[in-house]
């Protein structure tokens, strides 16, 4: 009857989303599958939310910590935010109605590397995890689990917390079972051991998670799709800067810097990165790698043309249309796709071992070449830093692009200064626009600075920059990094007051 529980004493535990949901309390910290939205519980945060917004309206305050591998979707992070049912949420998020309650000061959210959480939770930093909620493809005979379309953090959740309920998705494909890599040799310092992955299709764990199954309080059943928001077709804009990097891809392999079938590739969510991906596909190359976080549409197409011979990533981000077409040849993806915990495809010491090519958006870069990817006007939370920090640290060539403006021109992704800073100067070695290129590797602090300002910045505000940077460089205190220290934000101070960094004329 239960086919994808063949545990028998865990069939026993079998319950509704609603009675599971009552065995979460209010102050609880509670620990979730999902990445990307893919592999988050579908059924339990539903029904809690539905129990929140009943005892919140009688006048209690319910809320509960939340801790997940990154973002999820509508199900969890969208009804729990309706509920007003967050007091504390990380590491990473894009959910609308959450955003707009964290950008309102209502919850706190803690924004930290990917590759963090899962260290941070065992060194003990986020206080004990009371509950975890996994969803998962299917229960063994033996108890082991299989994971579902995301691993995230679940091995360290199910291991960490004191409690468990898990989700058994039947709407995930069979076929997931052997598509896993979970590494069970992690320990805390000075006990660490070198991870013996050296090739990105490295096989160093095992296709399933272990639960200790007296922890086990409730089974719930689900049938429901995950569920990601399409990505925009590639516009001028996306393919013009695909075009740069690929042209920068062909003239490193040239100067003998990188191999001809490039480095593993990690890339970055959002319909930039999609685009270059899709750019990727026109460039000639064949047998490529990926060692990054998500597998988004645009690496299906790649694999299924050869470009990529295989992908290693902790979760799928895939629209509608690209679950389809995994579903649909799952067999033909089965042999070409592992997924990890993050904290082993985030790893430092595996990126920096295999030297990946890491393509990440951003919402700024200043002059200098440090990056913005998480704050608007330096204040308003957009997602987070992801996993974009794990590589650009640790990546043989980190890359951050983004169209040269937003919004319609009236912002500028070239400033003086950036408003928030993610990445240093110290870890970003090429920004990209529309625009064209900067190489900033090699170069010292002005040398960047007319660079980017000559290479990335839009013409209607390259001007305005190299005026600025003009003026630094003759009145500012220090002349390594020249600023103007009064107005150096003063284009986000424009914006915040106008809605547009052009000065008025
Ligand atoms: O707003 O949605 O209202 O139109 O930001 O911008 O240009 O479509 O680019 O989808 O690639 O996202 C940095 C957000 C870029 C993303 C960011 C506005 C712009 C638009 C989206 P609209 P685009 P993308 C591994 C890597 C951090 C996490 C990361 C991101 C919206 O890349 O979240 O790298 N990165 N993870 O209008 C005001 C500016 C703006 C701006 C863009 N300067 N000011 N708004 N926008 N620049 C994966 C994981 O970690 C899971």
């Amino acid at each position: 009857m239960h086919q994808r529980i063949r545990n028998a004493s865990l069939a026993e535990r079998l319950m509704t989303a609603e009675e599971a949901a009552c065995l979460i309390k209010p102050g609880m910290t509670v620990a979730m599958s999902g990445f990307t939205g893919a592999g988050y519980p579908k059924a339990v945060p539903q029904a809690l939310a539905a129990l929140m917004e009943r005892e919140n309206d009688a006048g209690s305050d319910f809320r509960i910590k939340v801790l997940t591998g990154a973002s999820t979707a509508p199900e969890l992070d969208g009804v729990l935010a309706k509920a007003k049912g967050m007091e504390l949420r990380l590491p990473f998020q894009s959910d609308p109605a959450l955003r707009d309650q964290i950008n309102a000061g209502d919850l706190d959210y803690i924004d930290i590397h990917l590759g963090h959480v899962a260290q941070h939770t065992w060194f003990g930093f986020f206080g004990a995890i009371d509950i975890a909620v996994v969803e998962v493809a299917g229960i063994l005979e033996d108890g082991r689990l299989i994971p579902s379309s995301s691993v995230g953090n679940n091995k360290t959740w199910l291991e960490q917390a004191d409690k468990v309920i898990l989700e058994v998705n039947r709407w995930q494909p069979e076929e997931l079972e052997g598509m896993h890599d979970v590494y069970y040799g992690t320990a805390l310092p000075p006990h660490r051991k070198p991870i013996m992955l050296t090739e990105p299709d490295d096989r160093i764990g095992v296709p399933y998670l272990s639960v200790d199954q007296e922890k086990v309080v409730a089974v719930v059943e689900t049938d429901a799709p995950d569920r990601n928001s399409p990505f925009k077709a590639p516009d001028e804009t996306s393919q013009q800067i695909a075009g740069h990097i690929l042209d920068f891809f062909e003239h490193e392999i040239k100067r003998g810097r990188m191999p001809e079938k490039l480095l593993p590739l990690q890339s970055g969510v959002g319909n930039v990165a999609n685009a270059v991906l899709a750019g990727l596909a026109t460039g000639g190359y064949e047998g490529l790698t990926a060692y990054t976080e998500v597998i988004q549409d645009g690496m299906l197409d790649l694999l299924k043309t050869g470009v990529l011979r295989m992908a290693s990533a902790t979760s799928f981000s895939l629209s509608a249309a690209g679950i389809e077409e995994f579903k649909s040849n799952i067999g033909f993806y089965r042999d070409r796709i592992l997924l990890r915990p993050q904290e082993i495809s985030n790893h430092p010491e595996t990126i920096r071992r295999l030297g990946c090519i890491a393509l990440n958006g951003m919402i700024e870069s200043d002059i200098y070449g440090n990056v913005n990817s998480t704050h608007i006007a330096g204040t308003k939370m957009m997602n987070g830093i992801g996993g974009s920090g794990d590589f650009a640290r640790n990546s043989y060539l980190s890359v951050f692009m983004s169209p040269s403006v937003a919004k319609g021109g009236q912002i500028s992704g070239i400033v003086p200064m950036v408003s928030h800073v993610d990445h240093t100067e110290h870890d970003t070695m090429v920004v990209v626009t529309e625009q064209g290129l900067a190489d900033m590797r090699g170069l010292s602090p002005k040398q960047r600075a007319r660079l980017v300002i000559e290479k990335c910045a839009h013409p209607d505000y390259r001007p305005l920059l190299e005026d600025y940077f003009e003026r630094a460089c003759r009145d500012s205190f220090g002349k390594h990094t020249p600023h103007l220290l009064g107005e150096a934000l003063s284009w986000h101070e424009r914006f915040v007051e106008t809605g547009s960094m052009r000065p008025a004329l």
